[in-house]
């Protein structure tokens, strides 16, 4: 196997939690999923990225893990995992795991140990601090350092045993490792030996740009309005973050083929790292996920401020990262995931006109660039957000905590702050997969944990796989595309009508063959002036997205939400 067979892959993510419920519970499990490999058979996709399954409190929907060698029983056994790995392996789909070792739950063995006593031996596996000077523990004020959590509220917790505090950048329930203690490390590492042994294909790592601090956990500026202080410039690409992901590459994945895949979470990570973290020759990842595309909308106050992404904001991001990794490194390529909103609703438009166009075009252009694509469950039918009327809807518990400091301890309007949660939510994409117009949407035969999207009734698989024209049938055409095309998958990338505010074009290029994507991303007819492409008045067309696609060429304007592709040579 190639060192780079993922170039021409795609990977498709399942939030087990929400893909299909085989038991009636209402949530989410293996044996669910077991049940419809061939749904991803014939979507086409190469490799399912599988979000945590390992036991788990639960608080952050398993990424709060307490036994990172055992199955949930929630999702099931391990005879049932045994199951999925095979069933995917029959089908020539690889399975990649979340590794999510930035944190542990606060009920994993190796945080009860560490909280136990001041003198445990494993009491620096986390990190431990006593009260600010001055400070008695418990006071106001004297968190270690001033530093907030993602999930609202200080990063710290008291822990009354030992009258200190442990750090934790998410939830109280998510206590952060402390890397610098090379047990740590070895304990890590172990564990993704003993599951790339059992056969498992890969790890998608959570937040792993976090995992070097600078060890004084200096206090960070607080921004205007805010409550607390920006620890992101301490843990974000921290001082040994190469030194750890080049020990781990070496430690669990030199001495194997070159069938794994790699893919770091980075918040926050520049191109200039990224280049860093995915240069082959320096052994850490085969790619990351970066967040700068989907952070355009969100305005100074952060994701739940929401201001307008322009088109061009859009473009000039993605062929900025498009360029910048082109020569060395990879990029990977997604709109969705399980903390997104759903991208019909954010870039597209999701009302019934346009919901089929817009979110074939988005698929176009994300597919057609260089870089291995994501398919988000229910991406691949055009999901939708959801259209929650009432707090007590919404499950995630990044969401229920900002309501809750918005609302009781800033004061702000409730209904504002609802409207925001319905626009940015990552319940959003934690709805029921929609497998049929059945109640629940064919999620469950139960009660699902979280409300199924009314739309439902006419967005769903039953209706889509069947029918030539869905948006199902379009993503089963551009991931076709890229296993026939080596210009999908290795060819330059060289945007076109660079400044065009609704279009976004690109060619690709690889020897003589050349490939032309052009996109309107928006819902008014687009004019171009086509003096720029001239060479492509005779291409041959390749795929669109509206019905009368095939019999229109370079013309000079785009239906509102048209995306034509063409092939030369
Ligand atoms: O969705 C976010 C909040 O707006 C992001 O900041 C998100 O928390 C960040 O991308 C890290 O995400 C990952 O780690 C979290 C977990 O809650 C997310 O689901 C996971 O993808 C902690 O493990």
């Amino acid at each position: 196997m190639s060192e780079t067979w993922w170039k021409s892959a795609v990977v498709y993510q399942i939030y087990p939690r929400s893909f299909a419920d085989s038991d009636g519970d209402g949530i989410g499990d293996l044996r669910g999923i077991i049940d419809h490999l061939d749904h991803l058979k014939e979507l086409g996709i190469d490799v399912v990225w599988l979000s945590p399954i390992y036991a788990s409190p639960h608080d952050d929907n398993g990424y709060d893990i307490s036994d990172y060698r055992a199955i949930d029983p929630l999702f099931g056994t391990f005879d049932d995992f045994d199951e999925l790995l095979a069933g995917l392996h029959a089908r020539g789909i690889k399975l990649v795991m979340d590794l999510v070792v930035n944190h542990t739950s606060d009920e994993h063995p190796w945080f009860v140990e560490s909280a136990s006593s001041l003198d445990n031996p494993k009491r620096d596996w986390y990190w431990w601090r006593p009260a600010r000077d001055g400070h008695r523990p418990g006071e106001h004020g004297a968190e270690p350092n001033n530093w907030g959590s993602f999930f609202s509220g200080p990063a710290w917790q008291l822990d009354p045993a030992t009258g200190e505090y442990y750090l934790h950048l998410f939830s109280r329930k998510q206590p952060d490792l402390n890397w610098e203690n090379p047990e740590v490390r070895d304990a890590v590492y172990d564990m993704m030996n003993w599951w790339l042994d059992r056969g498992v294909d890969g790890f998608r790592m959570d937040v792993i740009n976090f995992i070097s601090k600078v060890v004084e956990l200096p206090d960070g500026e607080v921004p205007a309005g805010k409550l607390f202080g920006e620890g992101y410039p301490f843990f974000g690409q921290g001082p040994r973050i190469h030194e750890f992901l080049h020990e781990m590459h070496e430690r669990v994945f030199a001495g194997r083929a070159d069938s794994t895949l790699t893919v770091g979470e980075m918040p926050g990570v520049s191109v200039e790292q990224a280049r860093l973290f995915t240069d082959p020759a320096r052994g850490e990842l085969d790619m990351v996920f970066q967040f700068e595309h989907v952070d355009l909308d969100h305005g100074p106050g952060g994701k739940w401020d929401h201001r307008p992404a322009s088109v061009l904001d859009l473009k000039r991001n993605l062929t900025m990262w498009q360029e910048g990794l082109a020569d060395v490194g990879w990029n990977s390529l997604y709109w969705n995931n399980h903390d997104q909103p759903r991208v019909v609703s954010r870039f597209g438009d999701d009302g019934p006109e346009h919901r089929g166009a817009s979110a074939k075009a988005l698929g176009t252009v994300l597919h057609l660039m260089r870089g291995t694509p994501y398919v988000y469950q229910g991406e691949e039918l055009g999901m939708a957000n959801v259209p929650f009327d009432s707090i007590d809807d919404f499950r995630d518990i990044e969401t229920l905590n900002h309501y809750a400091e918005a609302v009781d301890i800033q004061g702000l309007d409730a209904a504002d702050v609802l409207a925001a949660l319905r626009r940015t939510s990552r319940d959003n994409a934690r709805t029921p997969m929609q497998w049929s117009d059945a109640p629940a949407a064919g999620f469950t035969t139960g009660t699902p944990w979280i409300d199924a999207n009314p739309d439902h009734v006419h967005v769903n698989a039953a209706a889509e796989v069947a029918d030539p024209d869905s948006v199902f049938a379009h993503y089963r055409r551009l991931i076709d595309l890229r296993h026939r095309s080596s210009v999908v998958a290795d060819g330059d990338f060289t945007p076109v009508l660079a400044d065009h505010p609704q279009i976004f074009g690109y060619r690709r290029a690889l020897g003589g063959r050349q490939l032309l994507v052009l996109a309107n991303l928006t819902g008014e007819v687009a004019r171009y002036d086509t003096a720029e492409l001239d060479t492509w008045r005779d291409a041959a067309f390749a795929l669109g997205n509206l019905p009368d696609s095939p019999a229109r060429g370079v013309s000079g304007a785009l239906e509102p939400w048209e995306a034509l592709v063409f092939e030369l040579g």
